[in-house]
């Protein structure tokens, strides 16, 4: 078979008038990483868009090995404890990870977030098939395919509906009953797939691994029902198949359930589907559409670029890779980092995993689980400033689900109230400390997470959400009030047995170790959830005595050191490191994501953060996508917006694959998606240290410019203009009525508080 791919595409211009809301191709994908990603928080699909073969790889978001209570803590555990932290603060690094690992941490045995299967089409072969475009729409969330054959014009779109839990798609051609398809559902174990009439089912429990481990560790049951609906032509069974003889346009329901939240699946299944074919086709893709635009269109950015958008997506990171400067494209990623989020993390729904909700077989990388030492928390980022705050409750909803395993771990590995996680859980929140010290002793999992719940109410300033959960903040407090030791040496309280994440160094005898006492991410992450928490009581007026109490131990805790290089020490001690350009900068936490190392408030600290990361990046730091997405918020809290926008472009060129999802080496993660959206706004807002900062780090490539509906913390929403580098005016309006000061490089005026008001601002921030 001959594609002949032609560049015109007029077919497709009468879409869309957003042109820069699109990732576009002329051919379809040939691997998963080039697919297109559709999803409604929960039921995901990455589109292939092949002439013959169409593959459309399906995730559901609960679909899990495993079960709750898998993973259990080593009894009395903590009796371990006092051996192994006299052992750290005399030196004796190596032993002292020796007995962790052997007596004080568990067994791996993980659990694996699956694919729910294929939704295979196979359709007559056209011969020859002229102007293929495949196409993701940003601004509607749709996903099309077009393309000239002897079938006439034919069209493919695809949608995965929020409001009616369904995805749908539509087949079409021009030319009158050409349509010819086998249409099947496939799965690589645990399945049984019926045909019958115009429906489709597949159905099953998970188990482990691969197809090898058939039986093995039960997860989830689950269905999944797949309709078909044709205008004319016939639809009849073959085997587990159907086929569509003779059509023009022919409609594909799919929706899929599992037991997860204690629903019978085929029920659950069968009954949303009913629900979704009452409704014709158009009503479907519009009431799709409207909500989730209610989201998608909050915030528009314009970074004033060429207009290169009759040029496909994959072709354009070419020629970025050649030193193109196309602005476009970076808001065509930023777009795309807050379609991702809306697309995969609704309220109601669970977080965003390692790959959001898209992943492929039956082992994706690192399960694609919830890696909580910078993973999942990056995913994060951008959901208060880009204005998708109830994007980011199903991440607040697992936190509170670390609560009952998190409980049970502090008291046996550490005989301590209160609750805590280490570096990684699954949908089923395991919380104990398992594998190698490298990467499984950090106790800190929980208490980071916590400061999303800090944030979200900055964000929004909703008391009640803070009510809710603040006996959060205080449970995970409280188990630093048991767990902090005081450092013989220093007086100081401190934290471990601990790792700076997945970091080693050497010691003095020359061991490669990983764990010690009081790393300084773990003290960045504790003073801030002691002040968070004391801030919360203060807001709520509420638990005077423990906030007392809370103060204390904060004036107590280990402060951040500069070491005698000038650098932000990671350790307490100056350990020679074996990988200087390691891909986490841990002790840089307090520039970002918190706060408590800024160029304006603490400037010798922000020198020493960025002599440390300019070090990792000499010694080839910045590696993965994430690393670099972090390395871009770096720079935009040290207000330097051409290093922020060098690191852009580099993670463009080096961790992007070319439908624009995040790469970790050739594999997609999407935490350096969601980072670098944050980074982007983190480049042209802030408001972490009380101050709304307008163009904190603008780079001259974006020297003119406009974004609407960002967010500052306060409860603020921001649009502003800018040109030759230069803020024009800005309109800020207040939802809650917080006062508050605006910053614009050394000039700052006071806004008082006054609900519902928009401050409008000129270029000297004086009133308009
Ligand atoms: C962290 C990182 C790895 C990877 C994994 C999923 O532990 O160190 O690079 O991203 O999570």
């Amino acid at each position: 078979m001959k594609f002949v791919y032609l560049s015109i595409a007029l077919l497709f211009l009468a879409f869309s008038s957003f042109a820069d809301s699109k990732i576009w191709f002329q051919q379809p994908a040939n691997a998963w990483e080039e697919a297109l990603p559709i999803g409604n928080g929960r039921l995901g699909g990455m589109i292939f868009g092949g002439i013959v073969k169409d593959r459309i790889q399906l995730n559901e978001e609960t679909l899990w090995t495993g079960h709750p209570g898998q993973y259990t803590d080593k009894d009395e555990a903590y009796k371990k404890l006092p051996e192994i932290r006299k052992l750290l603060f005399d030196g004796e690094y190596a032993k002292a990870q020796e007995i962790t690992e052997k007596e004080f941490m568990g067994i791996e045995n993980w659990n694996m977030y699956q694919t729910l299967g294929d939704l295979n089409l196979t359709f007559d072969d056209p011969g020859i098939a002229m102007d293929y475009k495949r196409e993701l729409d940003l601004d509607q969330a749709v996903t099309r395919i077009s393309y000239l054959c002897n079938l006439g014009t034919v069209t493919r779109e695809y949608f995965s509906s929020a409001p009616d839990q369904v995805m749908v798609i539509k087949l079409s051609c021009s030319q009158k009953g050409l349509l010819n398809t086998v249409v099947k559902l496939s799965r690589p174990k645990d399945a049984t797939i019926v045909a019958k009439d115009h429906e489709i089912s597949m159905f099953g429990q998970v188990t482990a691994g691969g197809v090898d481990m058939v039986g093995v560790n039960p997860g989830v049951k689950y269905y999944t029902d797949l309709k078909i609906i044709t205008e004319d032509g016939s639809v009849e069974s073959s085997g587990d198949s159907l086929l569509v003889k003779n059509a023009t346009t022919v409609y594909l329901y799919l929706t899929a359930a599992t037991n997860y939240w204690g629903d019978d699946p085929e029920q659950k299944s069968k009954s949303t589907l009913e629900k979704a074919l009452s409704k014709s086709y158009e009503s479907l893709l519009s009431s799709h559409i409207k909500e989730y635009q209610s989201y998608y269109r909050r915030v528009k950015l314009d970074l004033r670029g060429k207009d290169f958008h009759e040029t496909p997506t994959d072709k354009r990171m070419e020629k970025l890779k050649k030193g193109t400067i196309d602005n476009n494209l970076i808001e065509t990623y930023f777009n795309f980092g807050r379609y991702l989020l809306i697309s995969c993390s609704r309220p109601g729904d669970l977080a965003s995993n390692l790959q959001g909700i898209w992943a492929d077989g039956l082992t994706p990388p690192w399960s694609a689980d919830y890696h909580i030492n910078i993973n999942i928390q990056m995913d994060y980022w951008p959901a208060e400033v880009t204005n998708l705050s109830e994007c980011q409750l199903p991440f607040i909803a697992l936190i509170d689900s670390l609560k009952r395993n998190g409980r049970i771990t502090a008291q046996k590995m550490y005989n301590c109230r209160g609750f805590m996680a280490h570096f990684d859980t699954d949908a089923w929140y395991w919380t104990t400390a398992v594998g190698k010290a490298e990467w499984g002793m950090w106790p800190m999992g929980a208490a980071w997470c916590c400061s999303h719940i800090w944030q979200h109410y900055l964000f929004t300033q909703d008391k009640e959400f803070l009510e809710k959960n603040y006996e959060t903040l205080k449970e995970a407090s409280l188990f630093f009030v048991d767990y902090l030791i005081t450092d013989p040496k220093t007086g100081y309280l401190v934290t471990g047995p601990s790792s700076s994440p997945e970091n080693k160094f050497e010691t003095p005898d020359g061991k490669i170790s990983n764990i010690t006492m009081g790393p300084t991410m773990d003290l960045s992450i504790t003073r801030e959830l002691l002040k968070n928490t004391i801030a919360a009581s203060n807001a709520l007026n509420t638990d005077k005595q423990f906030r007392k109490e809370l103060e204390t131990i904060v004036s107590r805790l280990s402060p951040l050191k500069i070491g005698s290089d000038g650098r932000i020490m990671e350790w307490t001690e100056e350990f020679k490191e074996p990988e200087p350009g390691h891909r986490h900068i841990s002790h840089l936490y307090g520039l970002f994501p918190g706060s408590e190392i800024s160029p304006v408030k603490t400037p010798e600290l922000a020198k020493a953060a960025r002599k440390s990361i300019d070090y990792r990046l000499s010694h080839g730091g910045g590696q993965t996508g994430w690393s670099r997405a972090w390395i871009i918020n770096y720079f935009a809290r040290l207000k330097d917006g051409e290093k922020a926008y060098e690191n852009i472009y580099k993670l463009l060129t080096e961790s992007t694959l070319p439908n624009l999802m995040d790469a970790l080496g050739q594999i997609f993660q999407i935490d350096g998606n969601f980072g670098a959206t944050a980074g982007i706004a983190e480049m042209l807002i802030q408001s972490q240290t009380g101050e709304i900062d307008l163009l904190p780090a603008l780079p001259t490539e974006w020297s003119n410019g406009k974004v609407s509906g960002l967010k500052a913390r306060g409860a603020f929403v921001v649009d502003m203009e800018w040109r030759n580098g230069k803020l024009l005016w800005a309109n800020i309006k207040s939802e809650k009525g917080v006062p508050v000061k605006v910053r614009y490089g050394e000039r700052v005026v006071k806004l008082k508080g006054n609900a519902g008001k928009m401050f409008k601002l000129d270029s000297s921030l004086k009133s308009l």
